[in-house]
């Protein structure tokens, strides 16, 4: 079978999902062209090795630059914190790589445009890894708005809630600063919350946003302490929260239809709630990512007296990548839309096609998210452009 080498840079949270969608997708997809673990690239040294020696990781590297100049590369894979992808995608690309990249794209948009531009100048195939897209439920919400079962759609409602620093002693990690972050749920949460509306409902005109923070002080972060994490030990110095802590944004689509967006890191007893309602003429559809592998789905055409939101199993092997896993009914999880992802990008790579979302699908979201901060400064409702 042939093969391609992928080099990937970060071993963090991410690094695991992704080393876990690159092992299984050749197991459970018929590719045509394997991807091989050929090195990972981390700051730590004996971090990263022990990371490469988990996950069968080939090689170890501690410069970035080794791997993306590296010929025996092929694919260089970023799993890094956003504020160091718009470096390594535009070296990676130089250099002839594909690539497989983390969200949220990058800092701004102007980063995002520039890193498409360079992507597309020198032919390599770019991913963005807005993982929910290749959820079974979220493509029967697609399946039906496309099939016209919803009809003309008027309302989207998204949530994406979390609390992992309702504690005001949890650190001040990267997550919130804005030099290694650029802003907060916003910029982390509300980014894929944009990217499922883009790709169910179209595009958006006009942003009104409002953001907030609860805390404006933390401790420094110790050793370990990331999302989710607050590390090994207690911190007595303190620095200042530089990103939002929760966003409220407001919506007008291209198609007529109006939307609001929840971000937050405040939603107490919420872990990972990624939400979205959808309200049309002939027909409703909800998502909980909580609860991924069902959609909720209401129709005008059921008779009267059996109406109601009715349950739906995205399970048996008629949706989307299921038929890949399970017998019906055993359900799959978090991880396996990565691993679609990454069957996806090799299927591309094969065909010699586009794989979505891509850099063009980043661009289009951070447009919309860099006018919710304009608006959040400005207090003024902003037109996408
Ligand atoms: C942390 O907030 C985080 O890991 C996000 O960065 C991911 O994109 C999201 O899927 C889960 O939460």
């Amino acid at each position: 079978m042939k093969t391609m080498n992928v080099g990937i840079i970060g071993y963090q949270f991410m690094g695991k999902a992704h080393s876990n969608g690159w092992i299984k997708a050749p197991l459970f997809f018929d590719l045509n062209i394997k991807p091989e673990l050929k090195v990972a690239c981390g700051r730590n040294k004996s971090a990263v090795k022990a990371f490469a020696d988990k996950w069968g990781w080939q090689e170890v590297k501690t410069d970035w630059k080794k791997v993306v100049e590296n010929p025996d590369v092929d694919i260089i894979d970023i799993s890094l914190p956003q504020h160091l992808h718009y470096d390594v995608a535009i070296a990676a690309a130089k250099n002839g790589k594909h690539i497989f990249c983390e969200k949220p794209m990058a800092h701004s948009r102007k980063q995002a445009e520039e890193m498409l531009k360079v992507a597309e100048d020198n032919g390599v195939l770019h991913y963005l890894n807005h993982n929910y897209r290749r959820t079974p439920a979220v493509l029967l919400a697609k399946q039906l708005i496309d099939e016209g079962k919803i009809g003309r759609i008027f309302h989207w409602r998204g949530a994406y809630q979390q609390d992992w620093i309702v504690d005001p002693n949890f650190p001040l990690t990267w997550q919130l600063q804005k030099e290694t972050a650029h802003a907060g749920p916003h910029w982390d949460l509300n980014s894929h919350s944009v990217d499922l509306a883009l790709f169910l409902m179209g595009d958006i005109k006009t942003v009104s946003c409002l953001t907030t923070n609860f805390i404006k002080e933390r401790p420094l972060p110790s050793e370990g302490a990331t999302a989710f994490s607050s590390g090994t030990e207690a911190n007595t110095e303190m620095g200042q929260v530089t990103v939002e802590d929760a966003a409220l944004m407001m919506v007008e689509f291209e198609s007529g239809a109006v939307g609001s967006f929840e971000a937050t890191r405040f939603a107490t007893g919420r872990k990972n709630s990624n939400t979205f309602e959808i309200y049309g003429s002939k027909g409703s559809v909800a998502f909980n990512m909580e609860r991924m592998n069902e959609l909720q789905y209401f129709t005008n055409d059921d008779p009267d007296n059996a109406q109601g939101f009715r349950t739906i199993m995205a399970t048996e092997s008629s949706h989307a990548y299921v038929s890949h896993w399970w017998p019906p009914g055993h359900i799959i999880g978090y991880e396996h839309g990565f691993v679609h992802a990454m069957a996806d990008f090799m299927m591309a790579l094969d065909k010699k096609e586009k794989i979505f979302p891509n850099f063009n699908d980043g661009v289009k979201i951070l447009a919309v998210l860099e006018s919710g901060l304009e608006s959040a400064k400005f207090g003024e409702k902003v037109k996408v452009v």
